[in-house]
């Protein structure tokens, strides 16, 4: 029950169980597909994605680590190195190696890592391991494991980076960010606080921090539940009809159907990683019933 393969430039690994399908690229370990049994995909990826290696595949669940957004040398410090700091860390661009590919009962369970490698050493100092477990079971489990290998404490936001596929994106409700404060980067990271079941915005770009629970996104004909742990962060992103039009591998109109709700640790939920210390961020995703 699991198979792996090309498409282009990139292997896919694909689970398959009595719960359903997940798939994985090795590269930047994304995850690209979530089909819950007799059910449809419950993330979206762009029709003009890239599969060479030479940038994330837009879509998915890329793995926003050991920075999310641009790199901040106010909060991470000033690193060695000069290279230029991707958006987002260096994670989703790299080579990831599978580690394990087993079953845990009836689930099914894949493990990438990453350690530092030449191109990561010209971006990011420190030693470290990061891994990624993907696990198919009446869930979707995706934890990601950050590991401080070296003599002293760095400072990490992070983020699973989730884009959901769904019928209308503008005016989708999601429940369950209610009370929370979010920082709106398309208002220059101004404070507000949600007071309603959230309304999708095409343009939104918003953090909502201190958040720890759940979110159920509604929508046509399912309910998506996203849950979390470990994770205070929860960002929601939609580029919107012009936003849209600065990515070229998103069609302009696809906007209308992707949503990005994502687990993290952002902004000043960013936290200090000490040497030798471990954290796990879990996401768990499930189609529930109404
Ligand atoms: O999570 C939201 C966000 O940071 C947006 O600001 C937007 O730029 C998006 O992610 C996509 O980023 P990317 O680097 O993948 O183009």
């Amino acid at each position: 029950n699991v198979r792996f393969y090309q498409r282009d430039q990139l292997v896919m690994i694909e689970l398959n169980n009595r719960y359903g399908q997940a798939t994985v690229t090795t590269h930047g370990a994304t995850l690209l597909s979530y089909i819950p049994a007799g059910g449809s995909d419950l993330l979206w990826v762009s029709d003009t994605a890239i599969y060479d290696g030479s940038k994330p595949v837009r879509g998915g669940v890329p793995v926003c680590w050991p920075w999310f957004g641009a790199y901040d040398a106010s909060k991470m410090g000033a690193d060695p190195t000069d290279a230029v700091k991707k958006a987002h860390g260096f994670a989703r661009y790299e080579l990831w190696e599978v580690e394990s590919v087993e079953s845990i009962g009836d689930a099914t369970q894949v493990v990438l890592s990453l350690t530092p490698n030449a191109s990561i050493e010209k971006a990011w100092s420190h030693d470290f391991k990061l891994s990624l477990a993907i696990t198919l079971g009446k869930q979707l489990t995706v934890e990601l494991i950050g590991e401080n290998r070296s003599d002293q404490a760095w400072y990490v936001t992070e983020a699973l980076h989730t884009y959901f596929k769904v019928a209308q994106a503008p005016g989708l409700v999601v429940e369950g960010l209610e009370g929370i404060t979010y920082y709106d980067k398309n208002q220059d990271f101004a404070p507000f606080t949600q007071t309603d079941r959230l309304k999708v915005q095409a343009p939104m770009d918003c953090v909502y921090v201190d958040h720890i629970g759940a979110v159920v996104i509604k929508d046509q004909g399912r309910d998506i539940k996203m849950d979390k742990s470990n994770s205070a962060s929860t960002i929601v992103w939609n580029p919107g009809a012009e936003g849209v039009k600065a990515f070229a591998d998103m069609p302009d109109g696809q906007y209308q159907h992707m949503v990005c709700i994502e687990a993290g640790n952002a902004l000043q939920n960013g936290y200090e990683l000490a040497a030798g210390a471990r954290h796990v961020m879990t996401m768990t995703l499930e189609e529930v019933a109404r």
